[in-house]
């Protein structure tokens, strides 16, 4: 028995029904300054709508960050991150039922937010910080492992791996194991390989080709690679929004290779392709 066989992950706090088969990630950046929708949603009620109007497109967990780590960004204060959060987070939790995550790597605004209503962390540090380990476990909530290699700064600069896949896959298990002895559980965690988090192009391509070996860690496995500059790079195509297609088709390869969620800005083209990617699996 693997260990994401349960279609239903319930926590204290969050539900999260697989049962229909890999589920959707909004994302909601409250940032000036985000890749892709920097400024859009930087209004607290435009944001609070934005959520709204993605859960009704049938995404089932809502990815609010208050700090772009696109690359070249630099860091965001705590104080600031949270002042641009937790008005997001309590406005979509007190209205709808959805899974609220908070992308962040500082346990000060994870704790905020939770306390606002989120009851998933998405850590891109993969709990670099002890104090989010410890968090994680004293709430009992779900977290996101993701893998980076360097820091947003710089992370893009000159990536290199003996082996790619090989070298996330070790970090993210070691990273796992280390969540456990932090005390949290083992089926809450989603380990996720960082696609343009310190990798070329080449790097993100294996990743997504063999991202199989990620899902038989028996670890639920997130993908996040809407509109990202990879795509670009095949496609031609400059401008962020104009990705979709290209994310669509990294979205249907991980939704058949059993990827459990996918972080994307396109939330309802991005279902549909879901949907189908799925019904052919289980046809
Ligand atoms: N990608 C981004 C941010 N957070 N979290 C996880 N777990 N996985 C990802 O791939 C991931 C993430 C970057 O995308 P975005 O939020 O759209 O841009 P920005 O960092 O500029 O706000």
């Amino acid at each position: 028995m693997g260990l994401t066989d349960d279609a239903i992950l319930a926590w204290p706090t969050g539900r999260l029904d697989f049962s229909a088969g890999p589920l959707v990630m909004g994302v909601l950046n409250v940032t000036p300054d985000s890749f892709s929708d920097g400024g859009d949603f930087f209004d607290a009620g435009r944001a609070v709508d934005r959520g709204f109007q993605m859960v009704s497109e049938g995404a089932a967990i809502i990815d609010v960050g208050g700090e772009s780590t696109r690359p070249g960004s630099e860091p965001v204060s705590p104080a600031e991150q949270v002042r641009r959060v937790v008005g997001v987070v309590e406005g979509i939790a007190r209205r709808q039922q959805v899974a609220i995550s908070i992308d962040t790597h500082d346990a000060d605004v994870a704790r905020t937010a939770l306390d606002a209503g989120a009851s998933i962390i998405n850590d891109i540090t993969a709990l670099s910080d002890p104090r989010m380990g410890e968090l994680a476990a004293e709430r009992r909530v779900s977290v996101v492992l993701m893998h980076m290699q360097g820091t947003p700064a710089t992370m893009q600069a000159e990536p290199r791996y003996d082996d790619v896949v090989a070298d996330v896959l070790q970090f993210l298990c070691d990273r796992a194991e280390r969540a456990q002895s932090f005390g949290i559980d083992r089926e809450l965690i989603f380990i996720d390989p960082g696609i343009g988090f310190g990798k070329t192009l080449e790097h993100n391509l294996l990743l997504l080709k063999h991202i199989d070996r990620f899902v038989a860690t028996g670890y639920r496995v997130l993908v996040g690679t809407s509109r990202k500059s990879f795509i670009g790079k095949i496609t031609g195509r400059e401008r962020p929004g104009d990705r979709i297609f290209g994310t669509a088709a990294t979205v249907a390869l991980c939704a058949a290779a059993g990827v459990s969620v996918l972080r994307v800005h396109d939330v309802a083209p991005m279902v549909d392709v879901v949907m189908i990617a799925q019904a052919i699996q289980r046809s």
